[in-house]
């Protein structure tokens, strides 16, 4: 590597681990302020999955579109989001990113194209294609990325939205973030062909596979599928090998698993791989990385406050986003 090429590398990898560190922060958070009950509904972390939304979201254009699951806190906030809006809407405040209408699931920022969290299992999948078609249909070079974990596959939507891309020619990138549980079922129960990608070349899309611990790597993989979609027009099925360190919800004590397995995936921790990286590679300090680490805590503490005394949104709102405004430009996005 060249002086130059080392040095911009490190600034990349800099930021995305900061990106990486503060998802992983602000899920911590999370889940402390739901055991004292601050939080309602569903929470679903995805701790030890950051790598994946990070290095993805990072090879974008600010005027892609990202569409993911309801474990999308990350996405939201690789895709520009502030540990303020999410805090805000786990909250239920009037500041959150959905104005508290949504919740965990539902982290939306259309300004950003960040299109959301959903909860239905692979039914986003179509919602996904449908908007890589808007931006093709209206001569775009707009790419759509869009995440679901490996119990997607075995659902219509996924198939449904996975074929029309493929035979129309949609600029979408799928991603499955493959955690190789659906809750608490093992995927080799849910999944007849192990590799996800295998359903690639059924609806003529391209296909990639790989392990989803080094960001970078992510990033790279990601990069040259988006690429192809813009140039080309081909859509690509990525499967990404990752894991939730914790359970699937904060109801699940995750006891279909071992000890040892959750502690042998820890030690492919793609933070903490990160960090290390920085340090051997880079020659970053540590009184750096102390340093970043210290303002993050500072970020995160300041949304935890920035949500505790954000009001709840008023009774009158209940109805106002049910219906579309018909005054507003649907074309604006
Ligand atoms: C259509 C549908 N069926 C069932 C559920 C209940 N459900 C919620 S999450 C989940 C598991 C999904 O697993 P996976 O797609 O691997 O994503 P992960 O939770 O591992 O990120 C299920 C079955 C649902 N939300 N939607
Ligand atoms: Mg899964």
């Amino acid at each position: 590597m060249t002086a130059q090429r080392e040095e911009s590398t490190q600034v990349l990898l800099r930021e995305l681990y900061r990106q990486m560190l503060l998802i992983r922060r602000v899920e911590e958070q999370a889940a402390k302020a739901y055991a004292q009950g601050k939080i309602g509904g569903f929470l679903h972390l995805g701790i030890g999955q950051e790598p994946v939304c990070v290095g993805a979201i990072s090879a974008l254009k600010p005027t892609d579109y990202v569409v993911g699951t309801y474990r999308e806190h990350g996405h939201y906030i690789a895709k520009g989001g502030s540990a303020k809006e999410v805090m805000a809407e786990l909250y239920g405040k009037a500041t959150g990113a959905s104005k508290g209408f949504g919740g965990s699931m539902h982290l939306f920022a259309a300004e950003r194209r960040m299109m959301g969290g959903y909860g239905i299992v692979g039914g986003h999948v179509p919602l996904a294609a449908g908007i890589a078609f808007a931006a093709k249909y209206r001569g775009k070079d707009d790419v759509t990325l869009c995440f679901f974990g490996d119990g997607s596959v075995p659902q219509g939507a996924f198939h449904e939205g996975i074929s029309i891309a493929g035979l129309w020619k949609l600029p979408i990138v799928f991603i499955c973030e493959n955690n190789q549980y659906s809750m608490g079922t093992p995927l080799y129960r849910t999944l007849a062909v192990a590799d996800v990608t295998e359903r690639a070349s059924g609806y003529a899309v391209a296909r990639d596979r790989f392990s989803g611990e080094d960001v970078l790597a992510v990033r790279q993989h990601i990069a040259a599928a988006v690429e192809r979609a813009r140039q080309t027009g081909q859509p690509t099925l990525v499967e990404v090998i990752t894991y939730r360190f914790r359970g699937h919800s904060m109801s699940d004590p995750g006891n279909y698993r071992t000890k040892d397995e959750i502690e042998e995936w820890k030690k492919r921790d793609g933070v903490a791989l990160a960090r290390e990286r920085l340090k051997t590679e880079f020659a970053v300090s540590e009184d750096d990385l102390v340093s970043l680490e210290a303002h993050i805590r500072a970020e995160v503490q300041e949304a935890v406050r920035f949500a505790d005394e954000s009001p709840f949104p008023d009774a009158e709102e209940v109805w106002r986003y049910v219906y579309a405004d018909p005054s507003s430009d649907p074309r604006k996005f």
